[in-house]
Order: C-alpha cells, then structure tokens, then sequence
C-alpha cells in the first residue's frame, strides 16, 4: 500500500510536469493574443502524475486566467485504448469538454465527479477566478493522442463574455 497526499494541487509521490503558453500555441485560438503574452510565457497549469501497476491518477491545477478571451485550459487529448478516465474535482470551477461525433460540455465544481469514456477527446477549462484542481484516474497504458486537436482543436471555444463564462463555435480555420 502507499499513500498520498493532496495539499493546494500537490501530489506527494508524484511527478510533476508543468505546461506553459510556448507549448500550448497549437492549441489557443486567438494567434495575435498569444504572441502578445509570449514574453511572459505564463504558466497555464501542472500536473502531479503518480503510477501504480497499471492504474495512473494525477493532480492537475489550472490557473486562472485568459489568452485574449479564451480562458486558460489544458491541451486536451484522446486515449489510445478504450479505458475510461474519471475525473473528481478538489477545488474551483470549470468546464469539462467532451467530443467525438458530437461535442458535450458540463459545468464542475468541488464535489463533482464526472466519467470520460474511451476514445474521446477531452479537455478542460477554468472559468474561475480561482485555480481548477481536480484528481483523474486512468490506465497507465491509456496512451495520450494530442494529434487530432493539435490540428483540428474542438470544435467549440471556451470564452468570456459579460463576467461569466460561454461555449461558442470556433470560427475559421484551426492553422
Ligand atoms: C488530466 C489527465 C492527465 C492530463 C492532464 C492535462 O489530469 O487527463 O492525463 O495529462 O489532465 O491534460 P492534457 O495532457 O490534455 O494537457
Ligand atoms: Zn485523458
């Protein structure tokens, strides 16, 4: 048995890997916006991965915060295998995107625990004011594929509008 601890979205016993905007430029909408904050290269969440004879749970924070109106998320990835991902939110508030044929979005916060089946693409975004933490579970095997939205993105965006938060289409061309 081993055990470890959640405290402000780190993982004891874990590996930590952040991911800032230089290596989320595939995956941002608005080119002009990005570029402007390139400089500062801001950091737009970590992840605390910890493996366990085949079953892998991680510790991801994203911060708050926005590129032009597009609030910060994570790149967003399918698995390679048909095993599902759970998802158990520890802290904020965010939106977890889910799309293959169709695209479904829903709303979590603290308490939520939500379920992402195989083989579809999943991403999620803050649209807090606060940092969005939240635990996952998934096969160790379960193999990241970041090709397809690298190229093709989701078909919705994440945005602001009116202080609160909205999904709408991505207009134009993904690159
Ligand atoms: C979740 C899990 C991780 C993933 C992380 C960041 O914690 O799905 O496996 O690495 O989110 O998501 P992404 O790798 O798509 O940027
Ligand atoms: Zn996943």
């Amino acid at each position: 048995m081993k055990v470890s601890r959640i405290k402000e979205g780190r993982l004891s016993n874990a590996t930590k890997s952040e991911v800032r905007l230089i290596q989320m430029t595939p995956f941002f909408s608005d080119k002009v916006a990005m570029q402007k904050r390139m400089k500062e290269n801001p950091k737009i969440y970590e992840v605390h991965e910890a493996k366990r004879e085949g079953l892998s749970f991680a510790v991801t924070t994203i911060f708050p915060g926005k590129i032009g109106r597009e609030f910060f998320m994570t790149r967003g990835h399918a698995h390679r295998n048909p095993d599902p991902e759970i998802y158990h939110v520890l802290s904020g508030k965010g939106l977890l995107l889910c799309e293959d044929e169709s695209f479904q979005h829903a709303l979590l916060e603290k308490g939520c625990v939500a379920y992402v089946p195989g083989f579809v693409r999943h991403r999620t975004v803050n649209v807090g004011t606060h940092p969005f933490i939240f635990l996952t579970t998934y096969a160790t095997d379960a193999g990241h594929d970041y090709g397809y939205v690298e190229t093709h993105g989701f078909s919705k965006i994440v945005v602001t509008r009116r202080g609160g938060w909205r999904v709408e289409q991505r207009v134009g061309k993904k690159i």
